[in-house]
């Protein structure tokens, strides 16, 4: 998180430092508490099922429509949630009533202090902590320097010299403080708190503007943007929120906090006349600002956060429509504002009909009960109709993932009587048979080809084996790719946000090598994966590779995350025709029968 804060416009009044009065622990702190429980876990080298419980956990908690800390203080009993047993509600009851948890801490005390310190370093997951620990002894970010100084960490097993500096690298800057979150954790929080802000009297409008705005995949802090007259105090209003932990700065017409979460939130306030030129400028991206600053520069206008000047005279800065045309240019949506082409594109008129989520018309990555899933068959056919979709692939993991219940050849084809059966009484969706099947160390496929070829989708993935050199990793891919019944690549780089880096692999290789075989990639919605990442899907697009946006749900609430998986699309100037899953369910069938002949 950063904590750094431009000067004040004026001085600050004094103002407490925290101001914790009234807070509740929200679902998104109990989850990070089971995260932290989970990554102590592994660290410790805990039973796998016991680590993914937690992790689980956690992310049921992120999917809830409501606050679970509300319902104990009601004295009410919390509902039945999928993967939460009486042992996780208990502990869920401590967090609420204690803001932490006796496992966490012993945890924490029976691991060297320095190793939870490690965690935080960017690129530096559990699984990796574990490593230098067991073969190295390191314990503290000293050690680490200390170790990767003298060349010691290169030989670890999975480490090699490019990790090695970027981990000295991070471990110098003392990057704990600047852990970036996921999109899909963060943006809720930020619209709840934009819609907090306008129900004060005085607001015209409050939108949320940075990165979150841009929906780029991980947010560093929240920006939010406030259009009210000087007179309306917005910054106080914002300090009495029961979220609030911290005040960093306060002033009339800025803010910065901290949440409970550790999470920053940046606020502007402007006069409404300048609304739409201080959107642009928050909005970002910095990259963005500059290039369109330069633009104006050229045409012997000047751009600010206060609108675009001719000499004096303001020409535009109420709206952003106004501010863009102003300097020659369409009005842009914020996921294309990186400074990636879309300022000629704006110029000439021939900005891209990015893809929405409308447009999906199913869903080709899902589980349920029968993997690691919280439903069964019917309440995510139902969920997926729900959320608008007309067929979804029910993809389990396969036999070799045991950790997740991996399905053998016979719990698989007991599942496509039941997708059979299923389908002949549902009416409005389909399923579809699939797997996730894993993708062995050689690059083999978890399952025999006479049941992969009964199946509609066969989606490959990467669950082991993460740590293989790019030559090997690639050949992995590239093999598995080769499988005349592969579908899709689920997940191509397999990095975890904050929890594992991407796998090494030649992308380009891989992106060619689907384009040939005629077999699509994945964009897989799931927070912490966000997978492949925007530049990639752009870059598959432009080497005419389709692209599937999956949810890769694991319970009914999951398909939520496919506007995240669009958003991330549209970043990549994907538009309807780039997406597998904007298809009917009869042009998808002859896609994939065409593929698999
Ligand atoms: P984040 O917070 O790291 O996820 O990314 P952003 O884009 O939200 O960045 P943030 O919060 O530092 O700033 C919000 C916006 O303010 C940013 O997107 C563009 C604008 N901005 C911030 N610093 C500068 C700057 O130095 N120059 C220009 N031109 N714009 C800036
Ligand atoms: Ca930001
Ligand atoms: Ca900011």
């Amino acid at each position: 998180m950063k904590l750094t804060v431009a000067p004040l416009q004026e001085p600050a009044p004094a103002l407490p430092s925290s101001a914790t009065a009234g807070q509740v622990v929200g679902n998104d702190q109990i989850a990070a508490v089971f995260e932290d429980i989970a990554n102590l876990l592994e660290i410790e080298d805990a039973n796998p099922f016991r680590i993914r419980a937690y992790r689980n956990a956690a992310r049921t908690l992120r999917a809830l429509t409501f606050e679970v800390a509300e319902l104990i203080a009601r004295g009410e009993p919390l509902p039945k949630l999928s993967g939460i047993g009486v042992d996780l509600a208990g502990k869920i009851n401590e967090i609420v009533t204690t803001g932490d948890c006796a496992l966490r801490q012993r945890l924490c005390t029976a691991l060297p202090a320095g190793l939870v310190e490690l965690l935080s370093i960017a690129g530096l997951g559990p699984r990796r902590i574990k490593h230098l620990y067991h073969d190295l002894g390191i314990e503290t970010v000293q050690q680490l320097c200390h170790a990767a100084k003298e060349g010691l960490i290169r030989h670890v097993p999975g480490f090699g010299e490019k990790i090695e500096a970027r981990l000295l690298q991070a471990a110098q800057k003392g990057i704990g403080r600047d852990r970036r979150l996921p999109l899909a954790f963060v943006a809720p929080v930020a619209s709840r708190l934009a819609d907090y802000l306008k129900q004060l009297p005085g607001v015209e409008a409050a939108t949320v503007a940075g990165s979150v705005r841009r929906m780029r995949d991980t947010v560093g802090d929240i920006d939010i943007l406030v259009a009210a007259a000087r007179s309306v105090d917005v910054t106080a209003h914002l300090l009495k929120h029961q979220d609030v932990s911290t005040v960093l700065v306060r002033g009339r017409t800025r803010a910065s906090v901290v949440l409970g979460t550790g999470m920053q939130v940046d606020l502007r306030v402007v006069e409404p006349a300048a609304y739409g030129a201080a959107l642009v400028y928050f909005t970002g991206s910095k990259a963005h600002n500059i290039a369109i600053r330069q633009l104006a520069q050229k045409q012997g206008l000047k751009l600010s956060e206060y609108g675009v000047f001719s000499a004096r005279k303001c020409l535009a800065s109420a709206t952003e429509r106004a501010v863009y045309q102003a300097l020659g240019l369409e009005w842009m949506t914020p996921e294309l504002r990186e400074d990636r082409g879309e300022i000629a594109a704006a110029q000439a008129g021939t900005l891209p009909k990015l893809i929405e989520l409308g447009d999906l018309k199913g869903d080709l990555h899902a589980h349920t009960d029968a993997s690691d899933g919280s439903h069964s068959l019917e309440v995510m056919a139902l969920a997926a109709q729900q959320a608008g979709l007309e067929y979804l692939a029910i993809t389990e993991h396969s036999r070799s993932l045991r950790v997740a219940h991996g399905l053998d050849v016979d719990r698989l084809l007991k599942q496509i009587d039941q997708i059979d059966a299923l389908n002949a009484r549902l009416k409005g969706i389909t399923l579809l048979k699939g797997i996730e099947v894993d993708i062995l160390e050689d690059g083999s496929l978890d399952l025999p080809d006479d049941i992969l070829g009964r199946l509609d989708v066969v989606v490959g993935a990467v669950h082991s084996h993460f740590l293989l050199t790019l030559r090997q990793q690639t050949q992995r891919l590239l093999r598995a790719m080769d499988h005349r019944y592969f579908t899709m690549l689920a997940h191509p780089s397999c990095r975890l946000i904050n929890q594992r880096d991407p796998l090494n692999l030649d992308l380009p290789a891989i992106i060619k090598a689907a384009r040939q075989r005629g077999c699509c990639l994945e964009l897989n919605a799931q927070p912490q994966r966000m997978d492949l990442l925007d530049l990639q899907c752009r870059y598959a697009k432009d080497e005419g590779v389709l692209i599937s946006i999956n949810s890769d749900a694991h319970r009914s609430a999951d398909f939520a995350y496919l506007q995240y998986g669009v958003a991330q699309a549209r970043r990549a100037w994907l538009e309807k025709h780039d997406v597998l899953n904007t298809r009917s369910l009869k042009a998808l069938k002859e896609f994939l029968n065409s593929n698999s002949a």
